[in-house]
């Protein structure tokens, strides 16, 4: 792996746990029922910088047909999106019991999102194209979950403001993701592997570390 590539690694895995630092901190001013929210915040980017770690260490890739397949992204993910899913979740109702259907089916369709991402990233074109459309699916099945039946239970509950904000931050970052996907070196190639690292940096800080803090902000300004 070249230093171009490992440098923006670096940058992940000391902002995952300065995030992480920053969430345990904030949880401690949260009332013992509203608690769940900071334990979600900092699996997320405890989870997130044990992959970055591996990641700038060089035991998060491998080579794949001449390629290099940053698998420890999709472990990342695999694990990370369910918990931000139901981190919403917990936003849009007081308790998940009354909506653990559609927890399940948000969880099913995304985990299939981001397996089947792997899939493409391990494929040749064309195949790799396919896999990434069976994978834009499910991710637009996750979407229309969130803005069709989760939304229309935060519409109930007391959180409506703050849940808007986090699906529609939610929405606008994960969207870039398939983009990059398609566009980098698992798809047209049109940017080097080191703009990839730096985009997927950008955008995995912002997603966990940023939407942990405007999650736990709306939490604490409420309790
Ligand atoms: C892949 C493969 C191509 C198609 C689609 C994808 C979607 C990925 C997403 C990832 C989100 C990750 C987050 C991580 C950090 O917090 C797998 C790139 C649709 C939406 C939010």
């Amino acid at each position: 792996m070249s230093s171009a590539v490992q440098f923006p690694l670096v940058i992940g895995w000391i902002a995952m746990l300065a995030g992480g630092i920053a969430f345990w901190r904030m949880s401690k001013g949260l009332p013992e029922n509203q608690k769940h929210h900071g334990i979600a915040a900092m699996t997320i980017v405890f989870v997130a910088f044990a992959n970055y770690l591996a990641m700038a260490l060089g035991q998060g890739d491998l080579i794949h047909n001449g390629r290099d397949v940053f698998f420890a992204r999709y472990i990342d993910w695999v694990i990370t999106t369910p918990i931000l899913l139901v981190s919403l979740a917990m936003v849009a109702s007081k308790t998940l019991a009354p909506i653990r259907t559609l927890v399940c089916a948000l969880i099913a369709a995304d985990v299939y999102m981001i397996v089947t991402g792997l899939v493409g990233n391990l494929s040749e074109s064309p195949y790799n194209y396919l896999w990434w459309l069976v994978s834009m699916v499910s991710f637009l099945v996750v979407l229309a979950l969130i803005w069709g039946p989760l939304q229309k239970v935060a519409g109930q509950g007391a959180y409506r403001s703050e849940f808007s904000t986090l699906s529609l931050m939610l929405t606008v970052l994960w969207c870039c993701y398939p983009i990059v996907w398609l566009l980098g070196t698992s798809g047209a190639g049109l940017f080097s592997a080191a703009v990839e690292s730096w985009f997927y940096l950008i955008l995995d800080v912002t997603a966990k570390v940023g939407f942990g803090f405007v999650a736990l902000n709306a939490v604490r300004k409420r309790s």
